[in-house]
């Protein structure tokens, strides 16, 4: 199990094998979380991203799924897109929200990543409540099977960090 750990602010500033990007199924940018890494990282990310376009993943990334390219300028090696659920107040989507971040460990344990870090998936753009967003995504993290040793969430705001600190306790 990875040791969780909290921050809060912008998540491309971090130092860490792998950072995860809250992207949408284009993988083609965005704005939010998205949109800072392209804007940090610099257009080699982009490029990546367009040649998974271009081959296996032609149709686009699946919501739940996660897949990893260069982290272009940022301090990391790899960023690791996942496409989180549009929260729905009809529909349960929770699994799609866990499987974002046991994909992104998956990914991460492929790659050799020890060290990853989360952005609070799915809160932003996608209106998922931030404490229902912290209980996935805690309880997913602490109960994936994973070689990654340290699962640090980036929160960008007081609100998403209080809601993580409830959940890590
Ligand atoms: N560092 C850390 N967290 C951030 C940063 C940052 N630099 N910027 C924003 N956040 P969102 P989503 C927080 O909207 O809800 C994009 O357009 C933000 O406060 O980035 O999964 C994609 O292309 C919030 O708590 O992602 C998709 O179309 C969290 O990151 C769509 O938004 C997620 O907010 C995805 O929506």
């Amino acid at each position: 199990m990875p040791t969780l750990t909290l921050v809060q602010g912008d998540i491309t500033r971090e130092s860490v094998d792998a950072i995860v990007n809250a992207a949408n199924s284009s993988l083609l940018g965005g704005g939010g979380v998205d949109g800072a890494i392209h804007r940090r990282g610099g257009p080699a990310i982009l490029a990546a991203c367009r040649e998974l376009r271009a081959g296996h993943l032609g149709k686009g990334l699946p919501t739940g799924r996660a897949v990893a390219t260069t982290a272009g300028d940022l301090d990391a090696r790899w960023v690791i897109h996942t496409v989180g659920p549009v929260h729905s107040t009809t529909e349960d989507r929770s699994d799609l929200l866990a499987s974002c971040y046991r994909a992104s460990l998956r990914v991460a344990d492929e790659l050799g990543a020890r060290t990853v870090a989360f952005p609070a998936i799915s809160t932003g753009v996608y209106h998922w409540p931030l404490d229902d967003a912290a209980r996935i995504a805690v309880e997913t993290v602490r109960t994936t099977d994973t070689s990654v040793t340290e699962a640090r969430f980036v929160l960008f705001d007081d609100r998403a960090y209080a809601a993580f600190a409830q959940r890590v306790g």
